[in-house]
C-alpha cells in the first residue's frame, strides 16, 4: 500500500496514524510520484494506492483501511459512539483544520515552502479570535478518561490531535490556562508512538 503526501498535512498524518494504530504497513511517496494524480484527481493529499485500487481523501482512505482490517477497532460499532466519532473527525477536518490552516499556511507553508511571505494579519486573527472558541468546545467535551469516545482510543482522538500537532511545529501550544483539559489531552494523544513517530520525522526534516 502507498500513501502519497507529507505527514506535515494533518489529513495525511491522520491517515498514516490510523494505519499505524491498526498495524497496517504502508509506503510513503511524495505527491510528485507519477500515480499521485491518478489517485487524487484534484491534487489533494493524501492519495492512496493498494494494488490497482487508487483513491484520495483521508476519510475515504480510512474507511477502506477500516473495512479491510476491522481490528483493532478504532471506529466504534455502537451507533451513537460511531456517529460521535465521525463528528469529531469532522470537527478536526472541517472546523479545527481550516482555522489552523490559516495560521500554518501564513507562518510556515508560504514563507518556508513557497518562498513568499505569508499574511501575518490572517494568521494572527485566526490564532487570537477564531481558534480560542474552537478550543473552548474541545475543552468542554473531553471526558475524565482522556479519550473522546468510549473511553478508549478511537479515530476521534487521532483526527482532533493531528491538526494541533501541525500547529505545534510553530512553537504554538494549547493554552494550559484557558484550556487545561485540552492541553493535557492533546499532549497525551500526540505522545502515542504512532503519532510521535511522524512528528519527530517532521521536526528533523524541517528543523522545527
Ligand atoms: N478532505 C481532504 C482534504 C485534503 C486537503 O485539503 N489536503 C491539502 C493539504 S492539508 C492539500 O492537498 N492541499 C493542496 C491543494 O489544495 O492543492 C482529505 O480529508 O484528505
Amino acid at each position: 500500500m502507498i500513501i502519497y503526501g507529507s505527514s506535515l498535512s494533518p489529513f495525511v498524518r491522520k491517515t498514516m496514524v490510523f494505519a499505524g494504530e491498526k498495524g497496517i504497513e504502508f509506503e510513503v511517496q511524495p505527491t510528485t510520484a507519477p500515480e499521485f494524480k491518478d489517485a487524487s484527481p484534484f491534487g489533494k493529499m493524501p492519495g492512496f494506492k493498494d494494488g490497482d485500487f487508487l483513491i484520495s481523501d483521508s476519510t475515504a482512505i480510512i474507511t477502506y483501511l477500516d473495512a479491510i482490517k476491522p481490528e483493532p477497532n478504532l471506529i466504534p460499532l455502537e451507533p451513537k459512539a460511531r456517529a460521535r466519532t465521525i463528528w469529531y473527525e469532522e470537527y478536526g477536518d472541517t472546523i479545527l483544520m481550516p482555522c489552523g490552516g490559516k495560521i500554518f499556511f501564513n507562518r510556515f507553508v508560504s514563507p518556508r515552502l513557497l518562498g513568499r511571505p505569508g499574511d501575518e494579519s490572517v494568521a494572527a486573527a485566526a490564532e487570537k479570535e477564531e481558534l480560542p472558541p474552537i478550543l473552548d468546545y474541545l475543552e468542554s467535551v473531553i471526558p475524565p478518561s482522556g479519550f473522546l469516545v468510549e473511553d478508549r482510543l478511537t479515530l476521534a482522538d487521532l483526527a482532533v490531535a493531528s491538526p494541533i500537532g501541525t500547529l505545534m511545529h510553530l512553537g504554538w501550544r494549547v493554552d494550559p490556562v484557558r484550556h487545561p483539559m485540552a492541553a493535557a489531552y492533546v499532549d497525551k494523544i500526540l505522545a502515542r508512538p504512532s503519532l510521535a513517530y511522524w512528528i519527530a520525522k517532521e521536526k528533523a526534516a524541517f528543523g522545527t
